[in-house]
């Protein structure tokens, strides 16, 4: 057989399988697989340094397929290059990540090829994408996080990172607004590592994009400031391959390869249609492809002999030679550079470095305190300077959220310098979580800021850091009515009930400074969960750790932080943030009444209802049941700490645009009336 020949099998082999595998699950995307077999075909077997048998490898290049849609790309290529299996803890498993039965299986219970690309779920893939632009924007994280380590850590004769990152893309992906934030900021950045490659079929579900989508693509990557280039026709893989070369030799931008492709492409009767890109072919427009293709129309699942062989010559040798030069690089780094190289192990397992948490602040008492955020700065100062690749940013709010570096030698992260700890994300909030995710799929220990109320323009990032398990950090500052004047569009009403909803993503609100210290404790502890640390924007008393309990309890996500000293409540006062003090000072009214009050911080419910049952019922015991819960945050969902008979004393509308003072005693954020609804709760007004 010729090499063409060969090529021409294996990529057939690609949209066999992906036609296969739909028809067979009777759901699922064929046409874009059928398109962009040959491009998938020509970045990993010609062009990506990928070592099948070490999908974790540091140095690979990474290739996210943005159009999460078209998974079958990905469960074909990792099947036929037999990419290998790893687990959480980055053990190798020794068997395939995806098998031809996971093929068979696609779409199903348990498969390793499910509907769309999932990190957590299946290894060789580098990011979860399906919600269309997250791919495309993650990939922004990751070549910022190249440039970082690459800066941070190569020395003279030891360049230990210097990947490249491709990302493939449709017209979905470049119509959502999150991909404009991302492009915009990686053109201003100059990222020269990332390549996105731009599947221009014209189609998307509703028909064709003349009904939606008539900007001039090119045109506007060349406004964001990067390389444009174009390839006119999919199935040249020499004109790929030339572009991506391109690509590679290009300096100081990155590069953006418009492709143009034919959607279902080699179905008689789908091609060019919206119907190829969701639906399956059936039986029939299946043998009309393969004989197209000149396939054996009967057969399904087919691996044609040598075609395995075919990408363990290509990537797997190109991608083992590479893996070993950099294994014996990286020792010879490592005697040179012990420390160094000790640096990048422990990064690469999530571990942290020894003193990680020394000199972190303790708060002395003090009435009039200091806001969360401020207290925030501080921690994070102290920690980023004790965790090397800890980094971060703002999306334009950094002297608001006070999340600056401000230490010597932390600077600003930009194209003159990309050791800059400080990251700049513009006012980008989806982009910049997205590309904090990818910072984290990059193994830095990445934060992310802005306003707790624009966690809304983040969200989606958020709600994929948790389902990818990262441990990526959101510090939300201004969490509630502190801005008063500001008013209601930026008063956070819905946004605790929201992110507690969201599975594994650890809330953090913590009461005064000294539960800032702990939440940050617990949070830089976690290795496969995302935080969202929400704070105060202004002065919160530090309450006196010698009268009240030790704030350590913020590790059990909620603790008895004031109690009567026999320890039987008649009435539990729960709190969480800014209303923790207040608590506190309805507390001491009650009990200066001769009520047997006690007061539950309760920072996380997440981290709460992990403890153990007794511990729960310590902090809450059953038996009372006169309990009052105060938060300014919608009264959603703290029944199931008050229970019917309980009272939440919270929000049921938006906020209102006046001092923070006049808003506590409009809405009831009051130590009197905290006070009064727990005697009326006990019969005692
Ligand atoms: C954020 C988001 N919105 C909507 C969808 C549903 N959806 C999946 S694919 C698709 C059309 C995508 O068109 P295109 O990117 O051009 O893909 P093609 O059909 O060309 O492969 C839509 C609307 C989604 N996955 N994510
Ligand atoms: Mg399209």
């Amino acid at each position: 057989m010729t090499d063409e020949n060969m090529i021409q099998l294996a990529i057939n082999t690609i949209r066999t399988l992906s036609m296969d595998a739909v028809q067979q699950a009777k759901s699922g995307h064929p046409g874009t697989p059928m398109a962009l077999a040959p491009l998938v075909y020509t970045i990993w077997n010609r062009v990506m340094r990928f070592d099948p048998q070490d999908p974790i490898w540091p140095n690979r290049d990474r290739f996210v397929l943005s159009n999460g849609h078209a998974s079958m790309l990905l469960w074909s290529v990792l099947h036929l290059t037999r990419t290998q299996a790893v687990n959480a803890d980055y053990e190798r498993l020794g068997h395939p990540s995806v098998s031809l039965d996971d093929i068979r299986h696609f779409r199903q219970l348990d498969s390793r090829a499910p509907g769309h690309p999932e990190y957590h779920w299946v290894s060789g893939v580098e990011t979860t994408t399906g919600p269309l632009g997250q791919g495309v924007a993650t990939s922004v994280g990751m070549g910022i996080a190249e440039k970082w380590l690459a800066n941070h850590y190569n020395r003279p004769g030891f360049e230990i990172f210097n990947y490249n990152i491709y990302a493939v893309c449709g017209d979905g992906c470049l119509m959502e607004g999150v991909a404009s934030e991302a492009a915009s900021l990686a053109g201003h950045l100059g990222l020269d590592n990332l390549c996105w490659i731009y599947d221009n079929n014209h189609i998307t579900i509703e028909g064709n994009t003349h009904i939606t989508f008539t900007e001039d693509v090119a045109a506007r990557f060349l406004a964001y400031g990067w390389n444009v280039l174009r390839v006119g026709d999919a199935n040249d893989i020499e004109r790929i391959e030339h572009a991506l070369d391109t690509f590679r030799k290009t300096k100081g931008r990155p590069t953006f390869i418009v492709l143009d492709s034919h959607i279902g492409y080699g179905s008689p009767n789908r091609q060019d249609t919206a119907a190829a890109h969701g639906e399956p072919l059936g039986d029939d427009e299946i043998r009309l492809s393969k004989k197209f293709y000149g396939w054996p129309e009967d057969a399904k699942f087919l691996v044609p002999e040598g075609v395995y062989e075919h990408f363990a010559t290509g990537l797997g040798a190109r991608g083992a030679k590479a893996r070993q030069q950099w294994t014996d690089l990286f020792a010879a780094y490592r005697t040179t550079y012990p420390e160094l190289a000790t640096e990048i192990e422990q990064m690469q397992r999530r571990d942290l470095p020894a003193g990680w948490d020394r000199d972190l602040p303790v708060f002395p008492a003090d009435p009039k305190g200091i806001a969360g955020r401020d207290a925030s700065g501080q921690v994070l100062n102290v920690l980023a300077q004790n965790i090397p690749w800890l980094l971060g940013g703002s999306a334009d709010l950094g002297p608001s959220n006070k999340t600056t570096l401000t230490f010597k030698d932390a600077g600003d992260f930009d194209t003159d310098n990309a050791a800059g700890k400080n990251l700049h994300f513009g006012i980008r909030e989806h982009a910049m979580a997205a590309t904090v995710n990818g910072l984290s799929l990059s193994k830095l220990r990445a934060f992310g800021a802005t306003f707790f109320i624009f966690s809304d323009y983040a969200r989606p990032a958020i709600r994929l850091s948790a389902l990818m398990e990262l441990p990526t950090i959101f510090i939300l500052t201004h969490d509630a009515m502190g801005d008063g004047e500001d008013g209601p569009t930026h008063q956070p009403v819905e946004h605790l009930a929201s992110l507690r909803a969201i599975p594994g993503l650890v809330t953090l609100r913590p009461g005064d400074a000294n539960e800032v210290v702990e939440a940050y404790r617990y949070i830089m502890q976690l290795r496969h969960q995302p935080a969202a640390l929400v704070l105060s924007r202004q002065p919160l008393p530090t309450l006196d750790r010698t009268k009240y309990a030790p704030a350590s309890g913020v590790g059990c996500g909620a603790y008895v932080l004031a109690d009567v000293s026999a320890r039987n409540p008649e009435v539990i006062l729960i709190a969480s943030g800014s209303e923790v003090s207040l608590a506190v000072e309805a507390h001491e009214k009650l009990v200066a009444e001769g009520i047997r009050s006690r007061v539950v911080s309760m920072p996380s419910w997440d981290i709460f209802e992990h403890q153990p049952q007794e511990y729960q019922d310590e902090v809450l015991p059953p038996d009372v049941t006169a309990r009052v819960a105060v938060e300014q945050a919608s009264t959603f969902g703290w029944e199931r700490y008050v229970g019917r008979a309980g009272r939440v004393i919270g929000m049921k509308t938006f906020g209102a645009s006046a001092p923070l003072k006049e808003l506590q005693r409009k809405f009831g954020f009051e130590p009197d009336r905290v006070a009064s609804a727990a005697k009326e709760l006990l019969g005692r007004n």
